[in-house]
C-alpha cells in the first residue's frame, strides 16, 4: 500500500515536499503526481477511479485558489482524500482553504491547515490512517509524538532571562 501525493501545479510543490519529507522520516511508500482539476479533468477520473486497484491506501491532495482537486478526486473514489490549501499570493490561501472544506454532506475531504503545516499534518494523518492495520506505521507514529512531546517540554530550559 502507498500514499499519492497529488498536486494541481508544479507550483504547488515546494508546498506539497513537506508531506513527501514527512512520509519519507516515516518510510511511508508514496508516489507524487501533478493532475489538475481544470485542465486535466479526464486524468483526474482516471486516476481516482482507479487509485484503489493501483494500491493507493490515502490521497494527499494540495491545490490553491479555486481548489477542486481535493473534492474531484474524492468524487471519483472512495480511497481517503485529504486535501491541503496551499497558500495564493491574491488571498493567502483561504481561497483554497474555503474552497477545499466546503464539501456538502456525502463526500468528505479531511482538510488540513493552510500551507506546509497542513501538507505536514497530512503526510501524519495518512499515517494515522496506515496505522489502523500497520502496526510498524503505529510504532513510528507514536515515536514521533513522544519525541515532539520531549522537545517541547525541554524548550522551556531555552528561555533568556
Ligand atoms: C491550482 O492553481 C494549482 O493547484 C495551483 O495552486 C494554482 C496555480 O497554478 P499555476 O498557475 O501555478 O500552474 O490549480
Amino acid at each position: 500500500m502507498k500514499v499519492a501525493i497529488v498536486m494541481g501545479s508544479t507550483s504547488d510543490w515546494p508546498t506539497m515536499q513537506a508531506a513527501a519529507k514527512q512520509l519519507t522520516e516515516f518510510k511511508i511508500p508514496y508516489e507524487k503526481r501533478v493532475i489538475s482539476a481544470h485542465r486535466m479533468p479526464d486524468e483526474l477520473a482516471r486516476f481516482a477511479k482507479a487509485a484503489r486497484a493501483n494500491d493507493v491506501a490515502v490521497i494527499i491532495a494540495g491545490a490553491g485558489g479555486a481548489a477542486h482537486l481535493p473534492g474531484m478526486l474524492a468524487a471519483n473514489t472512495t480511497v481517503p482524500v485529504i486535501g491541503v490549501p496551499v497558500k495564493t499570493r491574491t488571498l493567502s490561501g483561504v481561497d483554497s482553504l474555503l474552497s477545499i472544506v466546503q464539501m456538502p454532506a456525502g463526500v468528505p475531504v479531511a482538510t488540513m491547515a493552510i500551507g506546509e503545516a497542513g501538507a505536514t499534518n497530512a503526510a501524519l494523518f495518512a499515517a494515522a490512517v496506515l496505522a489502523v492495520s500497520d502496526s510498524a506505521v503505529a510504532q513510528t507514529l507514536a515515536a514521533y509524538r513522544a519525541a515532539q512531546t520531549w522537545r517541547a517540554s525541554e524548550s522551556e530550559a531555552t528561555l533568556d532571562d
